[in-house]
C-alpha cells in the first residue's frame, strides 16, 4: 500500500463533566482525528496528546507538527508492505510516540478495512475475547460523599472497577471513606499521576496499604524506576506503572528492577500497536498482568483499545468506559455500551469496525488540513501554516 491523502481534523467535544487529576482539570475532549486514504479504502485514528504537556511532554501542536514536518515526509511515496513497516519507518523519529502512534493506528485500520480483518485478528488476539471486561476511572471530587455516590452509581450500572484519581491531601480521606461505604470486596485502585514523592510520602502511601487496593498506579516520577521500586518493596499493594512504561524495553527495565507489579498499556504512549503487542509481550513473559488505560478517547480510539485487549495477558479491567461516561454524543454513530454483565463488546467488521459518523465529525472540527502525499511532500519537511490557533 501506499498512503495517497491524510486529512487531520481537529475536534472539540463538551465532556459531561469536569475531569480532575493531579496535574490539572478537562473540560473538554480536544484532539486530532486522522484519516488516512489508499487505493479507495479509508483508516482512522485520533490523537491522545493535550493541550498542555501534562501527562506527556507532546502537545496538540507538537503532534501537528511532527505528523506534518517529520512523519509524512517518510510516508510519502514510500509502499507499505504490511502495517509493521510503518513502526520501522519511523523509528529514526525519538519521542513523538503519540504522534507516530496515530499514524501507525491508522494504517493497522486501513489494512484491517482493506484486507477485510477484524484489527484484534491482525493483531493475533483471541478469538473468544468478544466482550471485555471494563472499569471506569474516577476523577478527584470535592469530598469524599460526592465520590461515594458517583462510584456507586458506576457500580451499579455494572463496571467490574473503579479507579480513583488522588494526590496529597486528597487520598486517605475520600479511599478510606469509599471503602467503608462500599465494603472489603469492590475492585478498587488508586492513579496518582505522579503525585508523590518517595522521601515525603512513603508514610502516607503505607496507610493507603491498608484499604486492599489492587494496585496504586504511577505513584512517582515518570522517569523513576529506582524510587518505584524501592516503594514497592515498602507495600503490599502492587505498584502499577503507567507514564514510566513508553516502549518494550521500559517494561523490560521496569519488571527487571521490580519497579512494577502491574503495566498500564496505551496505546499513543508507546507509539503505536506494534509497540503495545511488544509492551504486552514482555510482561506476558515476566508473568506481570497488564491492562488497558484510557486517554478521554471518542468511539475511534475506544475501538482500538478494545481490539488490543482480545490479547491474551490483557487479564485485569481497564478504563475503557462506555461512550456516555464522557460524552452526551459520541464521534461515532453507534455508541458504546455498557453490557449489563460489566464488558464492552469488540466491534465486528473489518479493521476497528467502527467509523466517525461525517455529520457528527463537521459539527466538532474547528480546523482542517489535508495532504496529498502523491503530489505535495518532500522530504525536508512541509510549509509551515499559520493561523493554527496554539
Ligand atoms: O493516568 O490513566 C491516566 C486520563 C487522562 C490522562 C491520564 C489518565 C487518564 C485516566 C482516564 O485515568 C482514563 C479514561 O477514562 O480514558
Ligand atoms: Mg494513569
Amino acid at each position: 500500500m501506499q498512503i495517497e491523502q491524510v486529512v487531520l481534523d481537529f475536534i472539540e467535544m463538551p465532556l459531561k463533566s469536569p475531569f480532575e487529576t493531579s496535574f490539572g482539570v478537562d473540560t473538554n475532549k480536544t484532539c486530532w482525528v486522522l484519516s488516512l486514504s489508499s487505493g479507495g479504502v479509508t483508516g482512522y485514528a485520533e490523537t491522545v496528546a493535550d493541550v498542555e504537556p501534562l501527562y506527556s511532554e507532546e502537545t496538540h501542536a507538537s503532534v501537528y507538527y511532527a505528523i506534518k514536518n517529520h512523519i509524512l515526509p517518510r510516508l510519502a511515496g514510500t509502499p507499505l508492505e504490511y502495517p509493521h513497516a510503518v513502526h520501522d519507518l519511523l523509528l529514526p523519529i525519538r519521542g513523538n510516540r503519540m504522534a507516530k502512534a496515530a499514524v501507525e493506528m491508522a494504517v493497522w485500520d486501513w489494512w484491517g478495512r482493506a484486507t477485510h480483518q477484524p484489527l484484534w485478528k491482525l493483531l493475533g488476539g483471541d478469538a473468544d475475547k468478544r466482550e471485555i471486561p471494563v472499569g471506569v476511572s474516577i476523577g478527584i471530587q470535592s469530598d469524599p460523599e460526592a465520590l461515594i455516590a458517583i462510584a456507586e452509581e458506576y457500580l451499579r450500572q455494572g463496571y467490574r472497577r473503579l479507579k480513583v484519581k488522588i494526590k496529597p491531601g486528597n487520598d486517605l480521606l475520600p479511599l478510606r471513606a469509599l471503602r467503608q461505604a462500599l465494603g472489603p470486596e469492590v475492585p478498587m485502585m488508586a492513579d496518582a499521576n505522579s503525585a508523590y514523592r518517595l522521601d515525603r510520602d512513603v508514610g502516607r502511601l503505607r496507610q493507603l496499604d491498608e484499604l486492599g487496593l489492587m494496585m496504586i498506579e504511577q505513584p512517582l516520577d515518570e522517569d523513576d524506576y529506582v524510587d518505584h521500586a524501592v516503594l514497592a518493596r515498602a507495600l503490599k499493594t502492587p505498584v502499577c506503572l503507567d507514564e514510566s512504561i513508553r516502549s518494550a524495553d521500559d517494561a523490560r527495565r521496569a519488571i527487571g528492577l521490580k519497579a512494577a507489579g502491574v503495566i498500564n498499556i496505551k496505546v499513543g504512549r508507546v507509539g503505536g500497536l506494534t509497540a503495545a503487542k511488544a509492551v504486552h509481550d514482555i510482561a506476558r513473559e515476566a508473568k506481570i498482568p497488564v491492562w488497558c488505560g484510557g486517554m478521554l478517547e471518542t468511539g475511534i480510539g475506544r475501538a482500538f483499545n478494545l481490539h488490543l485487549t482480545t490479547l491474551p495477558n490483557f487479564s485485569l479491567p481497564g478504563d475503557t468506559s462506555a461512550s456516555d461516561r464522557y460524552f452526551e454524543q459520541d464521534l461515532i454513530a453507534k455508541p458504546f455500551r455498557l453490557n449489563a454483565n460489566g464488558t464492552l463488546t469488540v466491534p465486528q467488521g473489518d479493521g476497528i469496525g467502527v467509523v466517525p459518523d461525517p455529520q457528527r465529525l463537521q459539527q466538532v472540527t474547528t480546523y482542517h488540513e489535508e495532504w496529498n502525499l502523491l503530489h505535495h511532500v518532500s522530504k525536508g519537511g512541509i510549509p509551515d501554516v499559520a493561523g493554527l490557533g496554539f
